[in-house]
Parts: structure tokens; sequence; C-alpha cells
């Protein structure tokens, strides 16, 4: 048995956590492999909407067991949290022996948190627009090896790494100023990490590989999108951790022979939350139509979404990295009403037409190439077969398999599980 992944082709919230959720019949077990509480992943169903932060998107399903991988990083508060809010709506996955955690996941502490505001209260213009939850601090210092683990919270001496790592966090937030008072959030982190203890530490990649060779199917969920890759995305204006596939295989211990399906999904226009460069950016009436009818609204921190049409070059880009194999479209409903669907092509770079994407796209800004398709008016919202699917749709999904090279193999129509569509 092999890996499928499903992650993010532009710049994150493009749907993930709803299309995870229709695909959880075809899966045992659902796994995160980067990023943490920085995501938000929307689920709805049943009239109720859910919106998850670090626990997979498999949840929701009894028979799946879910997986935080040894890449995600933790907040123990805010994971408290979300499972308290589970529990209040019927679903509670520790009772169930639904969740499980990587030893080697890394701790988020109330001072990374600090540390995240205060360097982006100094960045000026080069504000990353970070989502504040301490996600940069706390793979600065996995990679600094200097990071606490789940796994440590079982260890004698855990309050002493962590008063050691908080005295090295404390000397680097005074160069800023004045240090918060955080003895609050500190006792909250110490209540939440009790709490941690009581959810299965596990070998993640020991757990995943067993898994592949009984035969079980696994789906590894990927959190922001391939534009916010530490690598490979928009640099510096990007999360800190590898959104792409490759990053699956670190996140949770697998090789790269064990990936199987790479399944890449896409918002029918795009959007961006945070700074950085957006070349298709509409910072227009037609932008703030997209927003609203959209719903572009960070669905952990609230912030107004930026809104722009659809990347080709950037797509393409993407889906060379992840070797995506199927495609997912979102959002198609939001597009219904617009007389006109506009695509980007190739960008204009330095006076010359360019079908990639450069190195840089923040110092040069490149000029996008709009190519108009026409739009439909029909609501497609209940719309439940391809054949009722509006014709101009149908050719704006040909023209982007055409170009991406890569099938749409799903039609997602609304925010509900049940508003989706198979098209091949
Ligand atoms: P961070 O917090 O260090 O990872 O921020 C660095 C950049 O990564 C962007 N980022 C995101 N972009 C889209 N969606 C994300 N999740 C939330 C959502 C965001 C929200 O689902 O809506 O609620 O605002 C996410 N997480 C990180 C971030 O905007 C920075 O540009
Ligand atoms: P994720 O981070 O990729 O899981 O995406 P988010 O949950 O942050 O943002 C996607 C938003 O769009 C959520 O509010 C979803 O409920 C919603 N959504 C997902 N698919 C569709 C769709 O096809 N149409 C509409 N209108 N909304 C959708
Ligand atoms: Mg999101």
């Amino acid at each position: 048995m092999q890996v499928d992944i499903l992650l993010g082709l532009q710049w994150g919230d493009e749907g993930k956590g709803k299309i995870v959720d229709v695909l959880c019949p075809q899966y045992d077990l659902i796994a995160r492999f980067q990023g943490g509480p920085n995501a938000g992943h929307t689920l709805e169903f049943d009239q109720q909407k859910y919106v998850l932060n670090t626990i997979p998107s498999g949840i929701f399903n009894d028979r799946i067991l879910n997986v935080i991988g040894n890449g995600v990083v933790i907040d123990p508060i805010i994971l408290k949290r979300e499972i308290d809010s589970l529990k209040k709506n019927g679903f509670d996955p520790v009772a169930k022996g639904k969740l499980v955690i990587a030893r080697k996941a890394h701790l988020i502490l109330p001072t990374h948190q600090l540390l995240d505001a205060a360097s982006e209260s100094k960045m000026g213009d080069g504000k990353i627009g970070s989502t504040l939850k301490g996600i940069g601090p706390t793979y600065m210092d996995k990679t600094g090896r200097n990071g606490l683990r789940v796994g440590d919270t079982t260890l004698p001496d855990f309050q002493t790494r962590y008063n050691k790592l908080v005295e090295k966090h404390k000397s680097i937030l005074s160069h800023y100023g004045d240090i918060p008072d955080f003895s609050e959030k500190e006792k909250q982190f110490f209540e939440a990490i009790e709490f941690l203890k009581t959810i299965p530490h596990v070998d993640s990649e020991h757990l995943i590989n067993k898994a592949l060779q009984d035969g079980k199917k696994v789906l590894a969920e990927g959190a922001q999108g391939t534009l916010l890759d530490i690598d490979f995305g928009s640099y510096p204006f990007v999360t800190s951790s590898n959104t792409t596939s490759a990053g699956a295989c670190i996140g949770l211990g697998v090789a790269p022979q064990k990936i199987g399906s790479v399944i890449g999904i896409f918002k029918a226009y795009c959007t961006r939350v945070g700074s950085g460069p957006f070349p298709t950016e509409l910072d227009n009436e037609i932008g703030e139509n997209l927003r609203q009818i959209g719903h572009e609204f960070g669905a952990t921190t609230g912030r107004a979404r930026r809104t722009g049409w659809i990347d080709i070059p950037a797509l393409k880009y993407a889906i060379m990295l992840n070797g995506v194999t199927e495609l997912v479209m979102t959002k198609a409903d939001v597009l219904s009403g617009f007389d006109e669907i506009s695509v980007c092509t190739h960008y204009i770079q330095s006076g010359e037409k360019i079908d990639y994407m450069p190195y840089d796209i923040i110092s040069i800004k490149p000029e996008p190439v709009i190519e108009n398709l026409p739009g439909w008016k029909e609501d497609i919202t209940k719309i439940t077969s391809i054949e009722e699917i509006p014709e101009a749709l149908k050719s704006y999904i040909s023209y982007l398999e055409e170009k991406l090279n890569v099938p749409i193999k799903y039609l997602s129509v609304g925010p509900d599980r049940v508003q989706t569509l198979i098209l091949k």
C-alpha cells in the first residue's frame, strides 16, 4: 500500500479540509505532516461547520485513525481547546482512540508566540503577516536543535528543559523591549501538557509504515499551500515548513517510493492571506466581490483574504514540484454570475513574455498576461451530475486541464461535503 497526499497548490485555503473529509471513505488513516495551528481547515456537513487547526480532517469519521505527524508543530493549549470543542459537539477523538500524536513533533511554547509577535512588530513593510501562532520561532528552534518535543513531556527533566528554552527566548525578547507577562499563558500551557499526555504518543514513522504493510490506506493532509513552501514559495513571504509533497516524506517518515497519488487542490480563482507578492491580485471591485461571495476570511484569524484570478504559471510550478497526479477544483460556485472569467496564462517580466514563475517576483513585479473566458450565470450549488454543469464551466475545466496537463477529478460547488462532483 502507498500513501496518497492531498495538498494545496496555491497560497492555502483551497478547501483541503472539505475535500479530505469527502475522501475519507477511501482511507483508513489520515495524517497531518507539517504546519500547526496556523492552519484552519473547514468542514461542513449536516448544517454544521467545524474548523480544525491541528487535528487531521478525518476526525469525524469513526473508522479513521488520525495522526499528527512528526513534522507538525503543536500548541498544546490550542490542541486541548480543539478537542474540548469537538467533545461539545459529540465527538471525543481521544476517548474513541481515534487520535495519536508523534513523539517527535515539536511543541509551541507561549514564548514562541511572543517571539513571532515581536519579530513581526519590527519588520515594517517586510512584515510576513504571520498568523502569530509562533510557527516560525518553533521551526527555528527545531532546526537550531533547541526545541522541545512531545516525547520530552514525559521525561523527568521536562521542566528544566522548558526553563532553559524560555530563558533563551527571554534574552532574545529583551532586545525587542519589555517582555509581556505570560504567566497566565504558561499556566494554561502546563495544564494542556498534562492533557497532551492522555493522547497516545507514537512513533508516527513506525505506525504509518506498519499500517501500509497491513494493507491500510493512508492519506497525508497538507496545510497552507505550495506557494507558501519554505523552499519554493514566495520567500520570505512563506510559512516555515515544506508544504510540498516531499514534506510528507519528512513529516511522516515515509520513503518517496511509498508515495502513491498526489492530489492537488486549487480554487477556481486565487487567494492569499498575509503579505507578499500576488501577481494576479484584484485590488478592485471584482476582487471585493470574490471576497464577499467566497467568504474569503481567514479560518483561524478572521483576516480578509486577498483575491485574484487563477494563475497558470504558478499552478504549473506547483504541479511540477509536487508531482500532482490528479486535481480538485473548488469554489467554482463563487464564479457564477461573473460575465467573464479571467486567467493569467503568462507573465511579462522585464519586457519579456514568460510562462514560468521567475526567481524574483517581489522587486521586479511580473505583469500577468490575461485571457478572458466566458462566464456562466447559473447557480451551481445544488447540481449533482456532470450533465448539469453549465457549458461555460465545462469549457473552463477543459481549458485548465489542457493547460495543466493533469485531469480535474473532483469539482466542488459549495462548502458542504455533499456539494462535490466526481468528474472522472
Ligand atoms: P505563519 O503563521 O508563520 O505560518 O505565517 C506565514 C505565512 O503563511 C501564511 N499562512 C496561511 N495562509 C493561508 N491560510 C492559513 N491558515 C489560516 C486559514 C489563516 C488565517 O485557514 O485561513 O486564519 O489567517 C495560513 N497559515 C499561515 C500567513 O498568512 C503568512 O503569509
Ligand atoms: P483549507 O485551509 O484549504 O482547508 O481551506 P479553508 O477552510 O481555510 O478555506 C476554505 C473555505 O471555503 C472554507 O470556508 C470552506 O468551507 C469553503 N469551501 C470549500 N469548498 C468550497 C466550495 O466549493 N464552494 C464554496 N462556496 N466554499 C467552499
Ligand atoms: Mg485554511
